[in-house]
């Protein structure tokens, strides 16, 4: 994997008010995640998270899809030798769960596969109600490998995620907002506006409380419930280290708005 170039000539960033936004710009408005471009992705999100002006990530796909999933053109020349060696799903997207800063998906149209997958490695899923989520794997010789049967579970429980992985179906936006998988759906002509809103609000949070916040709500994916609320009680003590605790406090207290330091 080490010899694959990023593409990031796919890629379109920018940021605005704190929010560190990236765009999926394939040449192919669905947005085939190769290995190359899978790798730009990181990178730029990467690069957000490692940047003390960025407080929010946005990740967002074209007006027809998030993305529909990995490249077949590129699976298709692969083998079983071929993607073990090349750690074909390693490098890239192991990285982007790793990522501390909050990291919204904006999805409008399709987010299958693979695109699924990278929208659920975000902290949440906002979705115009033209998105269309699956798991279509099974259709073409595959199953889902990019943490789809496992993030999928966990999002809208096993019956649910049992369906869409076995049949290969396609979800809808309302279908994805009411099982959980989507934490808000827009109407078309609202999405952007909206998205920019929540991006903004998150933005304008004190940096290291939503950090803290974020690895809070994780810690209940990867542990017992004994174990989630004892990290938690750590990391709430935590906070009363920062500046932002006291500003926060104090502003209260003298019916202002705080005025975050970020530390
Ligand atoms: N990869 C490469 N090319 C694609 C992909 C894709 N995933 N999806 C569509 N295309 C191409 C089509 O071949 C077509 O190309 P051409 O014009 O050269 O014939 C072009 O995009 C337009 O496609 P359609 O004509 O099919 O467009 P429609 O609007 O009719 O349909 C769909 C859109 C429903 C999204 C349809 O294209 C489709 O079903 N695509 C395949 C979706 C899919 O199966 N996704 C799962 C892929 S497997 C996967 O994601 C495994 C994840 C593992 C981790 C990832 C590691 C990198």
């Amino acid at each position: 994997m080490s010899n694959i170039t990023p593409k990031t000539e796919w890629i379109k960033t920018w940021s605005e008010n704190g929010v560190g936004w990236i765009q999926l710009c394939h040449e192919n408005k669905l947005n085939p995640l190769s290995s190359g471009f899978i790798l730009a992705i990181k990178d730029a999100a990467q690069k957000y998270d490692n940047d003390t002006s960025i407080s929010c990530i946005v990740l967002i796909g074209s007006e027809k899809a998030f993305a529909a999933g990995a490249d077949l053109k590129e699976m298709v020349k692969l083998n079983y030798s071929s993607v073990t060696e090349s750690r074909y799903i390693e490098n890239g997207w192991l990285e982007i769960p790793k990522i501390q800063t909050p990291i919204i998906a904006g999805v409008k149209g399709y987010a299958l596969g693979g695109g699924c997958e990278l929208a659920m490695m975000c902290d949440f899923i906002i979705a115009n109600e033209d998105a269309k989520f699956g798991q279509p794997e099974i259709n073409i010789g595959a199953i889902p490998g990019a943490g789809g049967t496992q993030r999928l579970t966990r999002s809208i429980g096993k019956s649910k995620a049992m369906l869409a992985v076995l049949t290969g179906d396609m979800m809808s936006a309302v279908e994805a907002e009411n099982c959980g998988l989507v934490a808000k759906v827009f109407k078309n002509e609202d999405f952007d506006v909206s998205l920019k809103e929540i991006a903004f609000k998150i933005a304008s949070q004190s940096k290291p409380l939503s950090k803290l916040a974020k690895q809070a709500v994780n810690v209940a994916y990867e542990t017992t419930l004994e174990e989630g609320i004892r990290s938690e009680r750590a990391l709430f003590y935590s906070t009363f280290a920062l500046d932002d605790h006291v500003e926060g406090m104090e502003a209260f207290s003298e019916k202002r708005k705080p005025v975050w330091k970020n530390k």
